[in-house]
């Protein structure tokens, strides 16, 4: 079945700049609305990952959201969360969808039109398409793609797209309206007060009327 993001703001967690710890942040997040989490964890042992990963998978199916690992397959798989999130030095997406099965998600992050078509043909869920904008927190991320960009992955694929990289409540809009289907930002959220960011961009990008996915709760 073809996947829908379930909240338009998409929450990455992200140790290095967390003040209350991701845990928090992450509850914060889901009282805001969102419904779609990212584990993202380069430097815990993976023994604490996988005790970090089960805690987070608990707090996300009390609010029905879903949880996503990044880069790591086998935490995804030993956990039960709902995915993972591939980059293009991870595992190849057809062998993460082989190992998951056709239940799980799989997102892929993608910096154009080629690697775009690639992910959606090699059977991925979704795309993280970026960095939009210039971007600290991701110091490989390359050069940002633009707008322009992010319009001609747009044009090229039917996957649902994630817009990442310096997204800020004031670029989130234009972002959908390049053809993202939801935004995501660390900077621009991380630190005090995350779930009251993540409500500034919700108010930005939600849909009025009887959009499910747009309205807050
Ligand atoms: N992938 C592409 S850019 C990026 C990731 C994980 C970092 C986004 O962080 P910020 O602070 O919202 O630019
Ligand atoms: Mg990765």
């Amino acid at each position: 079945m073809r996947f829908e993001f379930p909240s338009r703001f998409y929450f990455i967690t992200y140790r290095p700049g967390s003040r209350n710890g991701i845990l928090q942040d992450v509850r914060e997040a889901l009282e805001a609305g969102v419904r779609i989490v990212q584990y993202r964890e380069k430097e815990l042992p993976l023994r604490r990952q996988l005790e970090e990963a089960a805690e987070l998978l608990e707090l996300c199916g009390n609010f029905g959201a879903a949880l996503v690992v990044d880069d790591r397959v086998d935490i995804a798989l030993a956990v039960g969360a709902d995915g993972v999130h591939l980059g293009p030095d991870d595992m190849p997406t057809e062998i993460a969808r082989m190992l998951l099965g056709a239940g799980k998600l799989v997102g892929v992050s993608v910096r154009g039109v080629e690697e775009a078509l690639k992910a959606q043909e090699a059977g991925a869920d979704y795309l993280g398409v970026g960095p939009i904008f210039p971007t600290s927190t991701k110091p490989d991320a390359g050069p940002p793609i633009g707008l322009q960009g992010l319009r001609a992955v747009r044009r090229a694929v039917h996957l649902p797209i994630v817009a990442i990289g310096g997204i800020t409540p004031e670029r989130a809009r234009a972002a959908m309206e390049a053809g993202a289907d939801a935004v995501c930002a660390i900077s621009a959220v991380v630190g005090e007060r995350v779930g009251e960011k993540i409500r500034a961009f919700l108010h930005q990008v939600e849909v009025r009327g009887d959009d499910p996915v747009g309205i807050r709760p």
